[in-house]
């Protein structure tokens, strides 16, 4: 976590593939790797006791005790033994695969929760409140395995000579945003049989006429602005299907400050009240049981049964970012990804595991302390069934 990791991971002190060394990143990520999944472990088991029963919370669990174990393995092999470092490659390999399917698997738990014990808003704070900790701990997770796999594996690197590992010191953001946009168009031709058009611009207060650069990781920034684009798209063509005009475009807005790189991706979809905000980003409340599988249908759902929001939020938030929506109910919707202009300021945002964390997972989501329409005797309203 300390000084390696964040050569590592920024690649700002990392000068090229050459320098970098492949047994003091063995050294280094045999020990970091065993404590993150070792204190991960942990924290599941502060889970609900009813949540912690599901079998794929069971599974789950399974998954990361395996990787420990297989981890373990390492602490007693050199590095200068000639098969350690190839062994070690080849067994990041296979947990990063055992572990592909954790955020689907996790989900289902929750699903499988809900369908036993219905919703529940104490539940629901402490579902919160772990998933984020607990997938922003996968996301360090691979990106520490991604690097290491990327730098010191086979010949991968020729492919993009210009990154490191997955890092893109000179990341092109107007390039990610129109990639990101052409494949959330695919998706949403297919399925409505129209798009919105994409307009992009670009505001360089820093050097202006300079496209902007961010050292960053395409991957992540990918997921998120195509995540965007599918709620954009979806708002849009919902709203004016019914119409006869032409759809509005999706507009966005890549700009850079001193201290932050944004982009803002706006739609005229309609918006959302606020009240239903935060729920976009909940787990428990956005999980649905996954629809079985149709095979006469071809496509796939725009905007699914999704993880996406909240997860992107964590991808921004991973290296000091942050993700927002700013809806305007009955006009559109604003979203808006702040990113760390610098690399000096984008190191890893991670979980920390003390008693304060424990003092979570014992206490509800908010104090009883604001009037409350239901909580009145005298109150027969039918505020009570909200929430
Ligand atoms: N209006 N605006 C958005 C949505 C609606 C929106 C929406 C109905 C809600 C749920 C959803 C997808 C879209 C938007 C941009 C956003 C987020 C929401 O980034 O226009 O799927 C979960």
């Amino acid at each position: 976590m300390e000084t390696l990791c964040s050569s590592i991971i920024t690649g700002s002190q990392v000068q090229g593939r050459e320098n970098a060394c492949e047994k003091t990143s063995y050294m280094f990520l045999r020990k970091e790797l065993a404590v993150r999944l070792a204190n991960t472990m942990r924290e599941v088991t502060l889970l609900p006791a009813n949540l912690l029963n599901q079998p794929s919370v069971k599974l789950v669990q399974s998954w990361y005790s395996q990787s420990f174990e297989e981890l373990l393995e390492y602490e007693k092999r050199s590095p200068e033994d000639p098969h350690t470092l190839n062994d070690f490659l080849e067994i990041l390999i296979k947990i990063r695969n055992r572990h592909n399917d954790v955020v689907p698997t996790m989900a289902q738990g929750v699903v499988e929760y809900k369908a036993k014990f219905g919703f529940d808003p104490f539940i629901s704070s402490n579902v919160q409140y772990f998933l984020d900790r607990f997938y922003t701990s996968r996301i360090s997770f691979r990106m520490l395995i991604n690097q290491h796999t990327l730098l010191f594996g086979d010949a991968t690197c020729l492919a993009k000579p210009k990154h490191i590992g997955g890092i893109d010191p000179a990341c092109n953001v107007a390039a990610v945003v129109r990639d990101a946009y052409e494949t959330a168009k695919m998706l949403c031709e297919q399925y409505y049989m129209m798009a919105p058009e994409l307009d992009i611009k670009e505001i360089n207060s820093k050097t202006p006429q300079k496209p902007i650069q961010v050292v960053y990781v395409p991957s992540h920034l990918f997921h998120m602005l195509f995540e965007l684009f599918k709620n954009s798209m979806r708002a849009t063509v919902e709203l004016y299907e019914i119409s006869s005009e032409g759809l509005p475009p999706v507009k966005a807005l890549v700009t850079l400050g001193k201290e932050d790189l944004s982009i803002k991706i706006s739609d005229q979809g309609g918006g959302v009240p606020l009240r239903k905000i935060d729920r976009l980003f909940n787990y428990m409340y956005s999980t649905a049981p996954t629809p079985p599988l149709d095979l006469t249908q071809t496509t796939v759902p725009l905007a699914g049964f999704g993880y996406g929001l909240p997860i992107s939020r964590l991808y921004a938030r991973y290296f000091q970012g942050d993700l927002k929506l700013y809806s305007v109910e009955g006009v559109g919707t604003d979203a808006v990804i702040y990113l760390k202009a610098l690399s000096s300021e984008s190191f890893e945002r991670l979980p920390v595991f003390n008693k304060s964390v424990w003092r979570h997972y014992q206490t509800g989501p908010e104090a009883d302390d604001w009037s409350n329409p239901s909580s009145d005797p005298r109150d027969t309203s039918t505020y009570k069934t909200n929430r």
